[in-house]
């Protein structure tokens, strides 16, 4: 006979252990975007603590809807190697162009991402950032709900050795960070450069440059990495996120 109450109580157990081992990480990732997934696929896979937070309830950011809801994307030739390593099979479309269903890349980034040991908190937000010593050194998270509904509730805190914001176009932990604490951040006017238009071919080499730490303890990939930087937007190519999210992960790698 089924225990209703079994079911909750195995649920709640799960979940705060879960919770509990994430409160000190090596590496805190927001966004469950391309970028975030695939950092969290390597940092996991190299034995580090790492979690993830997502504030909606599906993880994938903008991989799902492809161009224009048409769920297909593009990746170029100088990703190519990422997708053999998740064993993504693009058809090409025209030489150095590869087509992939954008549901298959999303669910497989996702699923080879947790199997590497990613923990993933989908409808959790980020709200805040912990300093410590001049540095950021964890996050200040809240319920997706709790923070779109702007409730007064007061947040829980992790501690984190780095801090990657994914948070795509908006760059969540990198603008709080400069509203709250006016910090200089590294990058070429010192503040947030914001995102520039379309231009598919810079953008998406200016995604993997400009992924980098912009203050310390806070590394920046994806379309966070541009609005910090100020490199343009490149729309439904997606080399860029995928080859972001590897090089943020090797050079968090070699800081701890
Ligand atoms: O935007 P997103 O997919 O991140 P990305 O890795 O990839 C960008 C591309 O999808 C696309 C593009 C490609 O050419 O331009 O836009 O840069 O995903 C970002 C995720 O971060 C979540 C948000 O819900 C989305 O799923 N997010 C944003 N703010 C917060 C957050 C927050 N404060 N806390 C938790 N998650």
């Amino acid at each position: 006979m089924l225990n209703e109450v079994t079911i909750s109580r195995a649920i709640m157990d799960a979940y705060f252990k879960k919770l509990d081992r994430c409160l000190e990480l090596d590496c805190a990732i927001v966004g469950g975007g391309p970028s975030g997934l695939v950092a969290g696929y390597y940092l996991a896979k190299a034995g580090r603590k790492v979690a993830l937070f997502e504030r909606k309830l599906s993880i994938g950011g903008g991989v799902w809807g492809g161009g224009m809801m048409f769920n297909s994307i593009v990746v170029q030739e100088e990703a190519r190697q990422l997708l053999d390593e998740f064993g993504l099979a693009g058809a090409v479309y025209a030489p150095g162009y590869y087509v992939l269903d954008a549901v298959d890349v999303t669910a497989t980034l996702i699923f080879k991402a947790v199997r590497a040991g990613l923990e993933i908190f989908n409808l959790i937000a980020m709200e805040d950032v912990v300093i410590k010593n001049g540095r950021v050194a964890g996050l200040v998270i809240n319920w997706g709900a709790v923070d779109t509904l702007k409730w007064h509730v007061d947040p829980l805190t992790l501690h984190a050795k780095y801090v990657l914001d994914g948070t795509g176009h908006p760059a969540n932990v990198a603008s709080v960070l400069v509203r709250k604490m006016g910090v200089h951040l590294n990058t070429e006017t010192g503040g947030i450069v914001g995102e520039k238009s379309m231009d598919a071919e810079r953008g998406e080499s200016q995604t993997v440059l400009n992924t980098r730490e912009v203050y310390p303890g806070l590394f920046v990939s994806g379309m966070a990495a541009n609005a910090v930087c100020g490199g343009y937007r490149m729309g439904p190519v997606f080399g860029g996120m995928l080859l972001s999210g590897r090089k943020a992960a090797q050079d968090i790698l070699v800081r701890l």
